[in-house]
């Protein structure tokens, strides 16, 4: 089922929980590649999240700032492909939340362990504001931190559990959002982790 989060943001909750075993088996062979990471801040801080990437281009940080590079730091080749299965879910999210024109070229995967968490913050790398963000939630779950246009505005707490997909758009495009730190717990797949996949058009 869906459900609007706020103005521009839809839940579509169980939405990938079908393609878990899929999703699992190319994050594994992504990793393989192109192993999890935890990256440095232009401030100088380790994220205490991991993160790899797949597409035409994958987000990266380090003393240089924020961006999105053709090439994986580590190994200077390109990122692995997003895989057609997740391609196409992410392009079904997106149609089922009112925008069928959604052509991902760049997929970020977030892996949390116990304590890990992002802080609140805007996504602003993109040229093409206009395009939506699909995000897939698997694994233990994450308090998903929902502010406003504003730094400053008043913070809503979200559960998002495995297998939820969020489509976050227009009005909700730019708002400030971040995860709390995770809980400790057990997932049967999973095991003491939360995995995300984050799906823009970056190019
Ligand atoms: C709302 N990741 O990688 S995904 C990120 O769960 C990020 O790993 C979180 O925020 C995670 O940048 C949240 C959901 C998400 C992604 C982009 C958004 C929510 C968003 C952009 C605008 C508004
Ligand atoms: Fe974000």
């Amino acid at each position: 089922w869906t459900e609007p989060l706020s103005p521009g943001a839809q839940v579509l909750r169980q939405y990938a929980t079908a393609h878990t075993d899929s999703l699992l088996a190319g994050i594994h062979a992504i990793a393989a590649q192109a192993p999890f990471r935890q990256m440095q801040t232009p401030g100088g801080y380790t994220m205490s999240v991991a993160m790899t990437n797949c597409g035409t281009a994958g987000w990266i940080t380090d003393r240089k700032g924020y961006r999105y590079s053709t090439t994986d730091p580590l190994s200077g080749q390109a990122w692995p492909a997003i895989p057609a299965d997740f391609r196409s879910l992410a392009q079904a999210a997106a149609l089922a939340a009112g925008f069928p024109a959604f052509q991902p070229d760049a997929c970020l995967i977030n892996r949390y362990q116990v304590g890990a968490k992002m802080a609140l913050h805007q996504d602003r790398d993109e040229p093409d504001l206009t395009a939506p963000i699909v995000s897939v939630s698997l694994g233990l779950p994450a308090t998903f931190l929902w502010g406003g246009l504003q730094r400053s505005d008043k913070v809503l707490k979200v559960p998002l559990l495995h297998g939820d997909v969020v489509v976050w758009g227009r009005e909700a495009r730019l708002v400030f959002h971040g995860i709390a730190p995770l809980k400790a717990g057990q997932h049967p797949l999973l095991g003491e982790a939360r995995l995300n996949l984050t799906f823009r058009q970056a190019l």
